[in-house]
């Protein structure tokens, strides 16, 4: 018995070693790329139990092929503003993996983008996509393009601009581009109006998010943060525990947290806080959605203008001090890294039971430990937002039947892929000796997916 178990510690220790050397490759084969360094240390640290199982995967050098993009774009963005300036952005799309089905995965147009921030993006994008059960391979894509303060008109012109280059490496068997940060129902549409006259032919499938009247699909909108908040209540239903009564702290105040303030509140939570980059609001008796909704979607606002509104509310200028709200549940869904260690630090020693990650990477590793070690519920990234990507890829599949469900339909249909993906990722964690670990499991039911297809076609 004795030898038996130094044996699997040998094992593991080679496992380890061989997992470090790969990381040691992709840290100097990617240097000044933190965010993608990051994201690849993760998912390569929570997969040694599945080599030491399987070491074909190993042999088959699979590791090493995924840490590396298929294909990575990038290209000028030239376009005028209303004064007549000609301006320049660069443009990225990265195509990481089309094991499972055509490349899939958002655009982000956001001052910060860059080669690390599509990378990270696109990496997560491979196992997040394989959690769905969808077939959607993984992209992602965007723009350094700050869409603040900028006219309907330059909007436009920018997203053609930045379509004119796109649309040559994209299309509904190819890569099917979607919204992240920056980009809504509005870019979506202009984009799709550019590729429709460039291609020729009228090609739904070839973007998701779109509007309802020109094939979106219904509960698009609402996906993520409805799918996150489904995910979340599963994890805490194991626990005795549940959104009701529950004292919810929201970050971001975009697409993703709008939805999951919604779906919060519909279960009978209590959301006392969200964010922009600006700062965050904190209302004692709940916050009102309606006002945020109409800032933010209809009005394009800053967040401290709700208070205007709402005397009993206030604002505290930056984003992260959101998270010394005493709260059950915190749920960040706004962007990398807006949750570290000190945050953590604080939400724990408030007694959180529960965090949920609708943004991707919101919490640093120093953040993540601190949340294992206090025993706080975690539901990873990959896991818990992919009810926006699994929504994208139902809207492709009704694109190329030519139907439209009805919001129902495609609520239920999210509901079943979101506690599909919690009990593949627990079971995993299981199997894999690391009981309730969702980090381990979610990115080991991601990876054996897409790794097999992978085995399945040869050396690609
Ligand atoms: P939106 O652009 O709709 O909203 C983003 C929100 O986050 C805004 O409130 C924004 O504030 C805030 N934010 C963005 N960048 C920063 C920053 N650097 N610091 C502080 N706050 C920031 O984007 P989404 O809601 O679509 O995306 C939010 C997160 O969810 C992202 O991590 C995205 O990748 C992820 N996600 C999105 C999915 C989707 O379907 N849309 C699916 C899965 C994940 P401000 O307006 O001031 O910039
Ligand atoms: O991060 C994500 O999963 C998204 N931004 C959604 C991608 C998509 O293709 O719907």
């Amino acid at each position: 018995m004795k030898v038996m178990e130094e044996i699997k510690e040998t094992q593991i220790q080679n496992v380890g070693k061989y997992v470090n050397e790969i990381f040691e490759v992709v840290k100097e084969r990617n240097p000044n790329e933190p965010e993608f360094q990051q994201a690849v240390k993760e998912v390569l640290d929570s997969l040694v139990p599945v080599l030491v199982k399987n070491p074909t995967y190993m042999k088959q050098a699979v590791l090493e092929r995924l840490v590396e993009p298929e294909r990575l774009i990038t290209f000028r963005v030239p376009w005028v503003d209303d004064s007549g300036n000609v301006k320049v952005n660069r443009g990225f799309r990265v195509q990481f993996n089309s094991a499972i089905g055509p490349y899939k995965g958002g655009l982000r147009f956001h001052p910060s983008v860059n080669a690390s921030i599509v990378k990270f993006l696109g990496f997560e994008q491979i196992f997040k996509n394989a959690l769905t059960g969808q077939p959607i391979g993984a992209g992602k894509g965007g723009s350094d393009f700050d869409p603040k303060g900028k006219s309907d008109l330059e909007i436009m012109r920018f997203c053609q601009s930045f379509m004119t280059e796109l649309a040559k490496h994209i299309g509904p068997d190819i890569d099917v581009p979607a919204g992240d940060i920056g980009v809504g129902a509005r870019e979506i549409g202009y984009m799709f109006g550019q590729y429709k006259k460039l291609r020729g032919a009228y090609e739904a499938g070839v973007l998701t998010g779109k509007g309802i009247g020109y094939g979106g699909s219904l509960g698009r909108k609402e996906a993520t943060g409805y799918g996150v908040v489904y995910f979340v209540e599963e994890m805490l239903k194991e626990k005795g525990l549940s959104f009701n009564e529950s004292t919810v702290v929201i970050s971001g105040s975009g697409n993703v947290s709008i939805y999951a303030i919604e779906k919060a509140m519909q279960l009978g939570a209590k959301v006392v806080a969200c964010s922009d980059s600006s700062g965050y609001i904190y209302d004692p008796n709940g916050i009102n959605l309606e006002t945020v909704k109409r800032l933010k979607e209809v009005e394009n606002k800053r967040i401290y203008e709700y208070v205007k509104e709402h005397p009993e509310a206030s604002f505290q200028v930056g984003y992260s001090g959101i998270w010394t709200i005493p709260c059950d549940i915190a749920l960040p869904c706004a962007t990398q890294n807006e949750l570290d260690k000190e945050s953590a630090e604080h939400l724990v020693s408030n007694g959180v039971k529960a965090v949920g990650e609708g943004a991707n990477m919101p919490s640093t590793q120093e953040a993540i430990d601190m949340f294992m070690e206090h025993h706080v519920l975690f539901a990873p990234a990959k896991a818990a937002n992919a009810g926006g990507v699994a929504v994208s890829a139902l809207e492709m599949a009704q694109n190329s039947a030519r139907i439209a469900w009805t919001q129902e339909e495609v609520d239920g249909k999210l509901q079943e892929i979101m506690n599909t993906i919690y009990r593949e990722s627990m079971k995993a964690s299981e199997k894999y000796n690391v009981p309730g670990n969702l980090v381990v499991g979610a990115n080991i039911v991601g990876f054996i997916k897409v790794a097999d297809a992978m085995l399945s076609q040869g050396v690609i």
